[in-house]
């Protein structure tokens, strides 16, 4: 039987709002939520794809009105990127936990940024495995309890917690913009996604921005004990700002605070 070829239904771009499957409290929603008004604020959603990774990122995997891609564990970074190879007029967006971007992905991050990869990456930084239970990630804090380190991470044996923007501000080439925002700046955090995406809509380089994001169910925590450890014991270790800009400037207002021994 003779298969009639469908009509090409013209893509409609509205305002519309559903209910996010996140736990309460959730840093994840608010990540997204300022990536959204970043993409409406610069009016590129008809060139937009969205990429998720596994992990709670996932959920977002039908929250836009977006092509949307979900791949394994850091494998987000190279697959947009082959997007983006094949069709440079896209803007390829990879969102994904620290979990995925620096322990599995971490080959891929590092090979992405050494290319000055022209995509724009997202990581939420919640110190741990949020989907799998709370397992222990290379952001861990020291002492911190976890599913994998009961009595508190063992720097000594497990070694410091992940510095990704600055390990991506020192090997990128220059055109890279790298900051880390936090959840609890949402204004700030919707202007580094959005430079980081002008960055990549002019050419310039790749664009790496970590957002210190909230997880309450695995870090057993009630609203204030939430909002005290982003903003007073994640942002000793992770300082909040931009560490590159497209020029290849390094900025100096970043207190190196998380170097401390
Ligand atoms: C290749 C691969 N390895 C391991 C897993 C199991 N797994 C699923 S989600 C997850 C944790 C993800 O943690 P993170 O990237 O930090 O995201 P979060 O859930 O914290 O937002 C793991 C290990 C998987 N699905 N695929
Ligand atoms: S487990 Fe943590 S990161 Fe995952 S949806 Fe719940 S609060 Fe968010
Ligand atoms: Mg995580």
């Amino acid at each position: 039987m003779a298969i009639e070829a469908q009509p090409q239904m013209p893509r409609v771009w509205r305002a519309e709002t559903k209910p996010h499957k996140f736990c309460p409290g959730c840093g994840h929603g608010i990540i997204l939520k300022a990536l959204g008004e970043a993409i409406d604020a610069l009016n590129i959603q008809q060139r937009a794809v969205f990429g998720c990774d596994i992990g709670c990122s996932l959920l977002a995997w039908d929250f836009f009105n977006l092509d949307t891609i979900q791949t394994h564990h850091g494998r987000t970074t190279p697959v947009l990127v082959g997007l983006k190879r094949a069709r440079p007029e896209l803007l390829a967006i990879c969102y994904m936990g620290d979990g995925g971007a620096y322990a599995i992905g971490a080959q891929h991050l590092v090979s992405s940024v050494s290319r000055n990869d022209p995509v724009t990456i997202i990581v939420a930084n919640n110190t741990q495995y949020a989907m799998t239970g709370g397992q222990m990630a290379p952001t861990t804090l020291p002492g911190q309890k976890t599913e994998t380190s009961p009595y508190g991470r063992d720097v000594e044996l497990t070694g410091r917690p992940m510095l990704g923007p600055e390990l991506v501000a020192t090997i990128a080439p220059s055109g890279a913009y790298v900051a880390r925002g936090t959840v609890a700046n949402v204004v700030q955090l919707k202007n580094f996604i959005q430079k980081g995406l002008s960055n990549q809509l002019k050419g310039r380089g790749i664009s790496f921005i970590e957002v210190l994001s909230a997880c309450p169910t695995n870090w057993h925590t009630n609203a204030a004990e939430t909002w005290h450890f982003i903003e007073k014991e994640m942002s000793k270790f992770f300082p909040v700002g931009e560490l590159r800009t497209p020029d290849g400037e390094q900025r100096q207002e970043v207190e190196h605070r998380g170097r401390q021994p």
